[in-house]
């Protein structure tokens, strides 16, 4: 076998340690369990495949992608030849890692400035965070960054960004809360291209209770940063909470119908035992997971690597 590339520096393996902690929550309620009833049978029947099937549906892993997973076990030939417990868990890490690891994409700028990043979800999941996150990131690149203040619906959230943008030398655009987003937008972008700041990241409302309006703000949104600049926004991130589990499916759905999203951040994969939700939402949507949260702290927001995901559920 060869090597998994978590081993190759120092760094990427105390990254890898650290992934592997946060991890173990869902490891343990995934991987874990799996792992011992493989033991027990030693071989791939139909009652291993049945409690296999039962673990990854509570692991949040959901039930098209399960049965898809358990399908592939009861298929595949080296699932059937296998001999001993180590070759049928070879087999399922195989089979979870093509499915994680299709069309992976990491967030690059491109060339164009301002690079405007749109950044959706619902409250809660960890925009704001991620946000200033980013803005940490792009400063620490030497890049010129602004923050925009589009969830105008809570005064608390526009105070919050502000904070985020003293904090990390970011300008910041807002207009008060009960303002209109998309003016918000509109004004923010006028001066992004006036000052040339090279990362505009635009912050966006995302209260559940009234979804229809919000789908429609954001549609807004978009035609408006659409107005000043028609090829942006050239990142529309979407804010899963691992925590929520199922939902993050439902609202997959609902933000990508209304917004073009081009990639997913999914937050709190730490302390969490539902992380099997990141394996439905790559097998479920064609949109690449680009970023996960593992934390906090400003190195908790790590590039997804999907090999490395699979890797940290399955090493001991
Ligand atoms: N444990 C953990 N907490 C996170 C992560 N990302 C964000 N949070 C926390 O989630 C809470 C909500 O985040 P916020 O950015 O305000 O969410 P927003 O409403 O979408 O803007 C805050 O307390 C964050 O510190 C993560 O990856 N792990
Ligand atoms: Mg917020």
């Amino acid at each position: 076998m060869p090597e998994p590339n978590n081993q190759s520096s120092p760094e990427k393996r105390g990254f890898f340690a650290r992934l592997k902690e946060k991890l173990s929550r869902t490891k343990e309620s995934i991987v874990g369990k799996i792992k011992k009833i493989i033991r027990l049978s030693g071989k791939v029947d139909e009652a291993l495949l049945e409690q296999i099937e039962e673990i990854l549906i509570q692991g949040d892993v959901g039930v098209e992608t399960t049965t898809k997973i358990v399908e592939q076990l009861r298929q595949r030939e080296d699932a059937r030849k296998a001999e001993n417990a180590d070759q049928v868990t070879a087999v399922l890490k195989d089979i979870l890692r093509s499915i994680v690891e299709h069309d992976e994409r990491q967030l690059k700028l491109g060339d164009a400035r301002p690079y405007v990043i749109l950044v959706v979800g619902v409250n809660g999941t960890g925009k704001t965070t991620t946000i200033a996150k980013l803005a940490r990131r792009f400063r620490d690149q030497g890049l010129t960054t602004m923050l925009v203040a589009g969830d105008t619906f809570r005064a608390a959230a526009i105070e919050q960004l502000e904070i985020w943008a003293r904090r990390t030398g970011s300008d910041f655009v807002s207009q008060g809360m009960g303002s209109d987003a998309g003016s918000v937008c509109y004004d923010a972008l006028q001066a992004a291209r006036a000052r040339k700041t090279d990362v505009v990241l635009i912050d966006t409302a995302g209260r559940l209770h009234t979804k229809v309006n919000l789908m429609e703000e954001l549609k807004k949104v978009v035609r408006v940063v659409r107005k000043v600049i028609p090829e942006a926004p050239h990142e529309t991130l979407l804010v899963l909470d691992a925590t929520t589990g199922q939902n993050a499916i439902s609202q997959t759905k609902i933000f990508s119908e209304a917004v073009p999203v081009s990639g997913i951040v999914m937050t709190k994969l730490d302390g969490t035992a539902k992380g099997g939700i990141l394996i439905a939402i790559r097998d479920l949507f064609d949109i690449p997971v680009v970023m996960i949260g593992v934390g906090e702290s400003q190195e908790d927001l790590r590039d997804f690597d999907p090999v490395e995901f699979v890797d940290a559920l399955f090493e001991e």
